[in-house]
């Protein structure tokens, strides 16, 4: 039994978590940066630990600092949600040497998957399907010219200490090879310290397809189907669903029973995600192994009838899998939106600011997954999701009604969000027939991306309006004669004008 669980991390998820703990009896300790002193997660948790400042190096990323708050608070495991030090071996393995429960895999299986080679290596051993290229690192430019002619063109060269997109390059011609290793390289080196590359045949408009699997300490592995994850900018996922619209039972079965090689491979415990690669005619490859919970777990919850992070923490306090019976067979449709502090209509630029008002969707099939609320700071010191509105269809079609309507709900004041483009995607021809790849958002029309106003911004300029004139009304200032000293308030108003792409004089 666990008691005591610290989370290592900020945001939805670590509030996801703290959630988790709650209904499983558990007591959650939160640790915040300076910058998060008031944050949701931080309320929402029995005790919390200020970890140092704003910067991630000084905060969420100092490992020192969280074994020494989790040893202070009597913790007895720490779970590290996703990004910050989820996939960081070294962390799983001083948690474990501390005498904590790392809630997440082994260090040896995070290590194993990092290190893109041996990955590889070692799916081919186990009948994982990869995508034809080397399963060793490249020597030198030449060495890469002499694997992409076995290989056959167009190839991608990949940094093995990868993943993100971070150091890769495609190239259709032995010069480009060459050209390609050297960037790859340098990059890799900038990047993650190590300019190790290895090359891949290039697979040309693939959809990006996962597998949640979940595995116990007793050897027992199954999953959870796919999730579909091609919408996506530069390697940002803007949009997930599941089902995908291009697996059918007998290409999840086949996903699924690699998924779960790849994972007994690597002797994997708790929730992980497999990534493939599926080209137009169907065949899937191994891409890499995402060794945490995933942003996007909650799709597959809905349709799965799952706690993801309910199992993990039974699976950490060494329970077995308890499960319903295989087949699993997915229930109904569920799309996922990050909803992000980014200006849609100006490159997706991060914007900060106050959230003035904020007010989550409710209502059938609705869940929404955040770490904000009225009053919160965004600014850029962490990335910039803000939640994840997520809904349940009995099909994909009633599934994608219901997040127009939800988003139409949403309501977040005082900045920018990603929440028009998602609204948009909801009514794309493409993307309401399916038939759409990791190429969407290039070659979407700029009918997607150009800024109008939308009823959404009518009501949220409305709102930011009432706000502003309730607080100038408080500090006694008139905004309707524009007289007086400009105030916060009347700026939030002219903000939200000026986003809204409104002129006024
Ligand atoms: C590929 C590929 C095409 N062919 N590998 C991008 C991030 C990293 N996880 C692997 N990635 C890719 N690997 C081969 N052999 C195309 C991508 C890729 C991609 C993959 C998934 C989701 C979005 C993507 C966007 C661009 C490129």
């Amino acid at each position: 039994m666990l008691n005591r669980v610290l989370v290592a991390n900020r945001g939805e998820i670590a509030l996801r978590i703290v959630r988790a703990c709650h209904e499983e009896g558990i007591e959650a300790v939160a640790v915040y940066s300076e910058a998060d002193r008031i944050a949701p997660h931080v309320k929402a948790a029995d005790a919390a630990v200020e970890l140092g400042p704003p910067p991630a190096k000084d905060s969420y990323l100092n490992v020192e600092r969280i074994l020494a708050a989790a040893q202070r608070t009597g913790a007895d495991a720490i779970h590290p949600g996703y990004g910050f030090l989820a996939e960081r071996a070294h962390f799983a393995e001083a948690v474990e040497q501390a005498g904590l429960v790392f809630v997440g895999p082994p260090s040896s299986a995070i290590r194993m998957m990092g290190e893109k080679t041996e990955a590889r290596r070692r799916m081919a051993a186990a009948g994982v399907p990869i995508v034809p290229g080397t399963t060793e690192l490249l020597r030198d430019a030449d060495a890469a010219v002499e694997a992409a002619r076995g290989v056959g063109y167009p190839v991608l060269l990949k940094a093995a200490a990868g993943g993100g997109g971070k150091g890769m390059r495609v190239a259709r011609t032995p010069d480009e090879v060459r050209k390609g290793f050297g960037q790859a390289s340098s990059e890799a080196t900038t990047a993650f310290g190590d300019g190790s590359v290895y090359l891949e045949k290039f697979v040309e408009r693939p959809r990006h397809i996962e597998i949640q699997v979940l595995a116990d300490s007793f050897g027992a592995v199954t999953h959870f189907g796919e999730r579909e994850c091609s919408i996506q900018r530069r390697h940002q996922k803007l949009v997930e669903e599941t089902p995908s619209p291009a697996v059918d039972a007998g290409l999840r079965a086949a996903m699924g029973d690699a998924a779960v090689r790849a994972a007994q491979s690597v002797g994997y415990v708790s929730a992980g995600t497999v990534e493939f690669l599926l080209d137009p005619s169907g065949t899937f490859y191994f891409l890499e192994m995402n060794t945490r919970l995933q942003v996007e777990h909650p799709i597959t919850e809905l349709v799965y009838g799952v706690d993801i992070v309910r199992e993990q923490l039974r699976i950490a306090a060494g329970e077995r899998l308890d499960l319903p019976v295989e087949p699993r067979v997915p229930r109904g449709h569920a799309i996922e939106c990050r909803i992000t502090a980014e200006d849609p209509f100006a490159n997706f630029l991060p914007v900060t600011g106050r959230i003035l008002h904020f007010q989550a969707p409710t209502g059938p099939g609705v869940r929404w997954d955040g770490g904000i609320e009225t009053g919160s700071e965004v600014g850029l010191f962490y990335d910039s999701l803000l939640g994840k509105l997520i809904v349940w269809g009995e099909d994909r079609e009633r599934a994608v009604r219901r997040m127009r309507r939800a988003l139409a709900e949403l309501l977040v004041v005082g900045l920018s969000t990603s929440q028009p483009f998602h609204s948009r995607v909801m009514r794309d021809e493409t993307f309401l027939s399916g038939e759409y790849d990791i190429g969407f958002l290039e070659r979407v029309g700029d009918a997607l991306l150009e800024r109008t106003l939308s009823p959404s911004d009518v009501e949220e300029i409305a709102v930011a309006a009432a706000l502003a004139e309730d607080e100038a009304r408080s500090a006694n200032v008139s905004l309707a004669t524009g007289e007086g000293t400009e105030t916060a308030a009347d700026s939030a108003w002219l903000r939200a004008a000026r986003r809204a792409g409104l002129r006024w004089r």
